[in-house]
């Protein structure tokens, strides 16, 4: 096979890249009107018409969807193919109970799989490789997505997926693993792992390529040192197809957009306005080649900036900086997207007033997050239940709703403090957003 060279598209010049993007967008406005009814009304509305847009200048005369257009729309509402023409999907979770499910064609995969391809060249990948794919697989973007660019470069795969730490090194070190991808926080435990069995040595790894999670300069730092290798972000979302949207070269200084799949705008998050390169906004993304599920102006919801100033690894795609934070209240604890009303759910589902909190730490590598909620007066009354079952039922319940296991104290009614504004929720003490 042979080895995995970087396509010229990434390093084209900016006025073929844009013109490129112009050509694709046309197209890609002309499809989604003509197949997807959610479309053609949004557009309708706004008294937009698939030939008003000639090129990437008219892209802001587009309607914006956001989550909860996907959520209404679930599940095939957005879907622009006949169903029989998708091969897959992939989900991430929803702000409440209902997930986002993603479809693509098999050119749809095609396509993800060839930006994390790109992904995998940018941190030193070669067909030499043994790339060693920690994240989860299944529903979740991050183990499919590597796994298949892992391919496409020729490397030797690993399709490890997430957790099982005793067996992440033996294999690391029996199979000389080089290439790491998984979540940042996953990378600092095996860092950790590593430096408490003295592997130091025995472990062969050059290159990390960590996403999925917000993760800090300090971060980068530990993981580099205790793993001995160069650590590489890599960012995407579900809806737009999963990781190597973009992802950082060897300069990392910021994550290169794929720009001949994706149009990025940085929008102020209350008004919808679009704000010149280099301030700080929210990331909306246009997807230009997607077939199955084409998110146009798709509301991100993360903040952050974007940069066109020279890179000196001679990659033209503009870049986006490290987010900053979210336009909304999503956190993302143990590598999972939680919204803290998927948890009002669950507690209004159970009975439980929306008088609670939820308290989100580090300790060490590991986040932690508990909810503590006020008995109602009448829970209090009614001897028949003891707190700790009903702890219990609302442990069971976030574990259905998030996939992962939350501490959880029920306390007095009225002990939790009453904001006079907007109520404060979530107390996160971790500081990813640096
Ligand atoms: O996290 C896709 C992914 C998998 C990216 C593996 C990178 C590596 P979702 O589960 O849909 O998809 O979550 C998407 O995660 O909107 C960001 O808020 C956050 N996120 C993803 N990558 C980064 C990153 C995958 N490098 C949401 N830095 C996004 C900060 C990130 N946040």
């Amino acid at each position: 096979m042979k080895n995995y060279y970087q396509p010229e598209i990434e390093t084209m010049p900016l006025d073929q890249i844009q013109a490129l993007q112009s050509e694709r967008l046309v197209k890609q406005v002309k499809f989604v009107y003509e197949n997807v009814k959610f479309y053609r009304d949004k557009m309708d509305e706004k008294g937009v018409k698939p030939e008003d847009i000639k090129g990437i200048e008219d892209l802001h005369k587009l309607p914006f969807v956001t989550k909860n257009d996907l959520r209404d729309e679930y599940p095939y509402g957005l879907l622009a193919v006949p169903l029989e023409d998708c091969v897959r999907i992939q989900s991430t979770s929803g702000t409440t109970g209902r997930r986002v499910v993603a479809f693509y064609t098999q050119e749809d995969i095609d396509i993800w799989e060839e930006c994390c391809a790109r992904a995998i060249v940018a941190a030193g990948g070669t067909k030499e490789d043994v790339c060693h794919v920690c994240y989860g697989y299944g529903l979740f973007t991050g183990g499919p997505g590597l796994n298949g660019g892992s391919h496409k470069v020729g490397c030797l795969t690993l399709p490890m997926s997430s957790g099982n730490t005793e067996r992440q090194l033996q294999f690391m070190t029996d199979l000389g693993s080089t290439i790491l991808c998984c979540t940042p926080s996953y990378a600092a435990n095996l860092g950790e792992a590593v430096d408490e069995r003295g592997l130091k040595d025995k472990i062969k790894l050059k290159a990390g390529i960590f996403g999925a999670e917000p993760w800090t300069e300090g971060m980068r730092r530990n993981i580099e040192e205790s793993l001995g290798i160069k650590a590489y972000d890599i960012y995407g979302l579900t809806e737009i197809s999963g990781p190597g949207v973009s992802f950082e070269c060897e300069e990392q200084a910021g994550m290169h957009i794929q720009e001949d799949h994706f149009i990025p705008e940085i929008i102020n998050p209350d008004t919808g306005e679009v704000l010149p390169e280099g301030e700080v906004g929210e990331l909306v993304f246009t997807c230009i080649t997607k077939k199955a599920f084409p998110l146009l102006r798709y509301r991100t919801r993360d903040l952050c900036r974007l940069t066109r100033q020279k890179c000196s690894c001679g990659r033209t795609h503009v870049r986006m900086m490290k987010p900053k934070g979210r336009s909304d209240d999503m956190m993302i604890v143990k590598g999972v997207n939680v919204w803290p009303s998927q948890i009002e759910t669950v507690l209004l589902n159970q009975g439980f007033q929306a008088n609670y909190q939820i308290i989100v730490d580090r300790i060490g590598n590991h986040d932690t997050i508990e909810v503590q909620v006020e008995l109602t007066p009448e829970m209090v009354e009614d001897t028949s239940r003891t707190n700790s079952w009903r702890e219990k039922q609302i442990v069971a319940g976030l574990k259905s709703m998030l996939g992962i296991t939350v501490k959880v104290k029920v306390v007095e009614p009225k002990s939790i403090v009453r904001s006079e504004g907007k109520a404060v929720r979530v107390i996160d003490k971790r500081n990813l957003y640096q």
